[in-house]
């Protein structure tokens, strides 16, 4: 398909019914926000009347099935998409409207949590551009991710009321409504048929974002499914007088979309999150189903014209969900449902640390879905068979495997088992989920394993959010590079060109600047864009070890007291990061930051050499601003625990230069950029394994590291805290006495070292101009359309085995 053309007739008209709508009686009369509402409405008005690509059996219709989607602002990068943005721009100018400050308007839908979402927003960008047919199939949160502050210092959170219910870009299809069971009891029928009688039943409505290709005239459905009650309300109980009552069933109905889960790579157990998972998987089987019957297919033909995708185990519930509905309500036999199953899902693992693998207490699942349960045992039971096959006799190993084991579900085994394929999101990764996580059944299933290394959308994370780079690879290559991002390889000559460099050098600095005016609006602080801009922007975590970066910051505080008058290398720390609400350690890693950025910030003897910033409610929006500024990128997770990680592809790509250990995705970008173009540091994956198992002692550590044990101290006699000793005890801890768990010490002399190295590049900034622009040059195999690509070939429409 080839780019849909910009009607501007056609356009102006929506734009028209848009100010109308509103009850207006000219364009003239709309404020900004109302403008942007217009633009946004009318653009989605137009992409409605858009025919979707039929699956194919030469194509699989993806069906990527994930409980978050950090999708970002739509409009502006809708536009561009589209290819419209330069002739909505001018219309708009006509009246004296700014396309830009308008797009400003519109709040970040955050309907995710970090990588594991953005990811999901990437790859649906990457379907539609490749021409993947695809359908998204999330949730419709009515509250997205906390709004984050600071006070004094501390995290503060604040519900994020998004407004979905008038944001422009949604349609609503009552066509497509799903009625969905929970609870109640199984019995059997006359014919020895599963019949179970629910406790109650939600209603699931489809509301759909367009996802648009890249000029390519494709436009596909991101369905969030909100949920709502059966009926207004109950009539009998509403005759009755019992008005509050009768809408008990709604009242409850509505609260299982309101509000997202604020935890990253850490299980909950809530009895809500398990009913908003069936809820969501309930909804889009049906509506698979549904799409493949209306399409006149036999649904033994299923796995012909459909794959499932699950994002990460969440949505595992689908596969008995599928199972039970073809059992039940289609009577099929065991064996024919299992054939279609087993070759329907694949799922994608995106972590493995032991707190996110999910797990649920079978009693949980029993009293909300009972018939699940019956069809998991069955699994669990078959599944026995072929391990006893296998290992005869082996108590240990099937402890290990079960599906169902001790009272509990485990959702990663469900899906080995029941799914053609499993993924890791990086080379490493994905070799530690065959070694460390599921050895057995690599040995039953070798076939099933794969990698795909995670990628990044060029249009938002580099046309979009750096036009400026964009525009001067553009005249560069006059080639179309954004959708073939390898082209970039073509710039590598460009490394050794002064001029080049230059310009490269100037957009960086521009870049600085508006995040420096961004900075200071938002936190008044002054920052000096000809400093280093040092950035480390990721969930807050202990394995990403933020606090690794805070003691290098206290090693820098020092150097410039002990030595005033030496010559340092100006550096503004950045940081943007969120704490899961009932993560005490994290945030407390966060006022420790805080605090110290305070004192360094109002201390005079620093001036402009040191700054410390951490930004609030860091999102999509403030990573936009972020990435194109950042020198240098903080990559300094473990080794063994940050699964893959894409804002340090996101990163390199736009050129900053990478300090990091060798983890997840920053192995391969090392390998792309060249050893020689990066800074790695720190235990790797098997040094760390031999560390833990020898018995490491960060007592031992501190002791023998005097210059780190000083800085230690810092931060325990309350010189960073109003002579509260006890500020950061929880950091302290798990620093000290609590093990160390992260090797923060263990790493922080290579890491320190590694800055040096840093520091000595920077000081000649031809050659750091270089080297940035080699990133750039050579990251191109981490667009997401390689990584779709890679799904297509090696999973989606590989031959199926079993
Ligand atoms: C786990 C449980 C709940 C919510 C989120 C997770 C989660 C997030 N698990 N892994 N991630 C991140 O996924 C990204 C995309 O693959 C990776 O780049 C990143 O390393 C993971 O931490």
């Amino acid at each position: 398909m080839s780019q849909q053309k910009f009607n501007q007739a056609r356009f102006e008209a929506a734009l028209t019914r848009q100010w109308q709508h509103a009850g207006l009686n000219a364009a003239q009369e709309m404020n900004q926000h109302q403008w942007w509402h217009a633009v946004s409405g009318a653009l989605a008005e137009l992409l409605a009347a858009q025919p979707l690509a039929p699956a194919t059996k030469k194509q699989r219709h993806v069906n990527y099935i994930s409980m978050e989607f950090l999708i970002g602002r739509l409009t502006g990068n809708n536009l561009l998409n589209l290819g419209w943005y330069d002739q909505v721009q001018a219309l708009l100018a006509e009246q004296q409207v700014s396309l830009s400050e308008l797009l400003e308007e519109e709040v970040d839908p955050a309907l995710g949590n970090g990588g594991l979402g953005r990811l999901a927003a990437c790859f649906l960008d990457s379907m539609a551009t490749v021409g993947q047919s695809a359908t998204g199939y999330g949730l419709n949160y009515q509250y997205g991710l906390f709004r984050q502050s600071f006070n004094d210092g501390q995290q503060q959170e604040a519900p994020d009321d998004w407004q979905r219910h008038c944001y422009p870009w949604f349609r609503h299809n009552s066509a497509l409504d799903v009625d969905v069971p929970l609870g109640g009891k199984v019995t059997r029928g006359d014919n020895g048929q599963h019949l179970w009688t629910p406790a109650f039943v939600m209603r699931g409505e489809a509301w759909d974002l367009p996802v648009i290709g890249y000029r390519n005239g494709v436009a596909q459905p991101l369905r969030l499914w909100q949920a709502t009650h059966l009926h207004p309300f109950n009539l009998t109980l509403f005759n009755d007088g019992k008005f509050l009552q009768a809408e008990q069933q709604g009242i409850d109905a509505a609260k299982l979309t309101k509000v997202l889960y604020p935890n990253d790579n850490h299980q909950d157990g809530k009895r809500l999150r398990l009913m908003q998972q069936y809820f969501q998987c309930a909804c889009s089987v049906a509506d698979i189903l549904r799409r493949h019957h209306l399409a006149g297919r036999k649904i033994a033909e299923l796995a012909d014209y459909e794959v499932i995708q699950l994002n990460d185990t969440h949505p595992t519930i689908a596969i008995p969900e599928m199972l039970r509905v073809l059992l039940d309500e289609h009577q099929m036999e065991w064996e024919a449902a299992w054939a279609i199953t087993s070759k329907v899902f694949a799922y994608t693992n995106h972590t493995l640390m032991p707190e996110a693998l999910e797990r649920w207490d079978e009693k949980l699942v029993r009293s909300l879905l009972p018939r699940h349960l019956m069809i998991i045992q069955e699994i669990n039971k078959r599944f026995k068979k072929l391990v006893d096959k296998q290992w005869p006799g082996d108590k240990a190993v099937w402890a290990k495997l079960a599906v169902l084991h001790d009272k509990q579900l485990r959702m990663a085994n469900l899906c080995v088992v029941s799914g053609f394929a499993v993924n890791g999101v990086a080379a490493l990764h994905s070799d530690l989920v065959v070694k460390d996580l599921f050895p057995e059944y690599y040995q039953l299933w070798p076939h099933k394993f794969h990698n795909v290394t995670n990628g990044i959308t060029p249009r938002r994370w580099l046309k979009q959010c750096n036009p400026a780079l964009a525009g001067l690879i553009d005249e560069t290559l006059k080639v179309e590079w954004v959708n073939n991002l390898d082209a970039l390889k073509a710039l590598e000559p460009q490394a050794d060109n002064a001029a080049f460099r230059q310009r490269y050098r100037q957009i960086k600095h521009d870049n600085k600047v508006r995040l420096a005016n961004y900075i200071h609006r938002l936190t008044g602080i002054t920052v000096n864009p000809q400093a280093m801009f040092d950035i480390q922007i990721k969930r807050l975590h202990e394995y990403k070890r933020q606090h690794l970066g805070l003691l290098h910051i206290l090693h820098c505080y020092r150097q410039l007291r002990d030595n005033p008058q030496q010559d340092s290398v100006p550096r503004v720390f950045l940081f943007g990061a969120k704490a899961a609400p009932g993560y005490y350690l994290a945030k407390n890693i966060i006022y420790a930051i805080n605090k110290v950025a305070e004192k360094i910030n109002n201390d005079p003897l620093v001036g402009d050499r040191l700054k410390v910033v951490f930004i609030p409610d860091y999102r999509i929006t403030a990573a936009e601003l972020m990435i194109p500024a950042a020198d240098l990128s903080e990559q300094i997770s473990t080794a063994g625990y940050e699964a893959s990680g894409t804002g340090n592809m996101k990163l390199a790509l736009n050129g900053a230069l990478t300090i990091g250990t060798l983890d997840g995705a920053n192995v391969e970008i090392a390998e792309q950029v060249g050893e020689e173009n990066i800074f790695i540091f720190g235990n790797s994956v098997d040094q760390v394994k031999a560390l833990k198992a020898k018995g490491y002692d960060p007592l031992k550590l501190r002791k023998k590291d005097k210059h780190l044990n000083n800085l230690l101290k810092e931060l325990e006699n309350g010189f960073f805290s109003n002579g509260d000793k006890h500020a950061f005890d929880m950091m302290m801890h798990s620093l000290t006495t609590g093990g160390d768990p992260w090797l923060v010490l263990a790493d922080f002399a290579a890491y320190c070292a590694a800055q040096q190295r840093v520091e000595a590049l920077w000081r000649d900034q031809e050659a750091w101009t270089r080297t940035a622009i080699l990133n750039t040059a050579r990251t191109g195999m981490f667009s997401s359309d390689r990584s779709i690509r890679d799904y297509q070939t090696r999973i989606w429409q590989a031959k199926r085995q079993g």
